[in-house]
């Protein structure tokens, strides 16, 4: 009998389901091509000889955050979410090109973007607090909303709960930064033990797993591992301007229609950098995607394509 569920844990191709009544139940996606990630929509049928679900059908996503492989194949990351929050601590120290690549990735995927940083208490040396500083002021100009707080001390996570209301969120960030300590404050206790993300169905821990978690006000939220490095999907990123919103609002101005904003003559992102309106930082930051992006093309030329029919 077929019925619909929805994804709240996937470690691999373990999944944890949850029907209609709210039922949780472990489950795989039935057929290698099918890539099932949380957040997902999924028909499945049960089957009456495993106590295991077969997951058969992703239903259309409303959203969805992609990576690009070293090959440049999309792969899912999660889906159906509208809002991500990147997750910052002086220590690990950010590395703000990867902040921006989450957030190039979210501009036209039509998801919200929001940088937190954690970790607020924290009293650290003047050169670092000056250096986190400036970089959170470069999202700031760049348009994204920037919340200073702490899982420890509790402090700003009103302001945070707010954020979250209503929306299906995912927090993405380095291990370490707290991602998982800021959810626990969020989601009750009971929520987290139906959830417990950190092991699958054989009770391993496990180190590549997200997990949704309902919050008490409404809306939910996708814890997900750390990562060391992400690049957006190529088919997620806009021509134009790579999803830097900067750019986007100062490209105009360029004097070619079909400017790349690196050496053409007339280029109002480049002159930009000289005032506020453009951020040095984030400047170079478009650079480096910019050749990400040239990269990842090629590597998806004609003679590397038949590989991926295999997966
Ligand atoms: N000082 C301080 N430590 C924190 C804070 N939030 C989390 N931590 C610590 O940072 C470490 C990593 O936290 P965790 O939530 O596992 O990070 P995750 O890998 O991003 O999920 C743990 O030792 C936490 O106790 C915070 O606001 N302040
Ligand atoms: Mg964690
Ligand atoms: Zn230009």
């Amino acid at each position: 009998m077929e019925f619909d569920a929805q994804v709240i844990a996937a470690y691999g191709r373990h999944l944890r389901l949850r029907d209609a009544s709210g039922r949780v139940l472990q489950g795989r996606p039935f057929g290698r091509k099918l890539q099932v990630v949380c957040g997902d929509q999924v028909r499945c049928t049960a089957d009456p000889t495993h106590d295991e679900i077969h997951v058969n059908e992703i239903l259309p996503r409303r959203s969805l955050l992609a990576r690009s492989t070293l090959r440049g194949d999309a792969e899912p990351v999660v889906a159906n979410i509208s809002l991500l929050v990147t997750v910052i601590a002086p220590l690990p120290r950010p590395d703000p090109f990867i902040i921006d690549r989450y957030l190039c990735a979210t501009s036209s995927a039509g998801i919200r973007a929001l940088v937190v940083l954690n970790k607020a208490e924290l009293d650290i040396a003047a050169e670092l607090a000056d250096e986190l500083a400036a970089m959170l002021q470069s999202f700031e100009t760049a348009g994204y909303s920037v919340l200073r707080c702490s899982a420890e001390t509790g402090s700003n996570l009103e302001a945070l709960a707010a954020e979250l209301q209503e929306a299906t969120s995912v927090f993405v960030g380095q291990s370490g930064v707290g991602k998982s300590s800021l959810i626990t404050r969020l989601v009750p206790a009971s929520a987290i033990a139906t959830g417990d993300l950190d092991r699958d169905a054989e009770g391993r821990h496990t180190t590549t797993s997200s997990a949704l978690y309902d919050l008490p006000g409404g809306g939910a939220v996708i814890d997900s591992p750390g990562v060391r490095d992400f690049a957006p999907s190529i088919s997620s990123l806009e021509a134009r301007s790579l999803g830097f919103p900067e750019v986007d609002r100062l490209a105009p101005g360029c004097r070619f229609i079909d400017c790349l904003h690196l050496q053409e003559p007339g280029c109002a992102v480049r002159t930009a950098t000289e005032s506020t309106a453009m951020d040095a930082r984030r400047y170079e930051s478009y650079r480096r995607l910019r050749r990400l992006h040239t990269d990842l093309k090629a590597a998806q030329g004609p003679g590397k394509r038949r590989g991926q029919e295999r997966a």
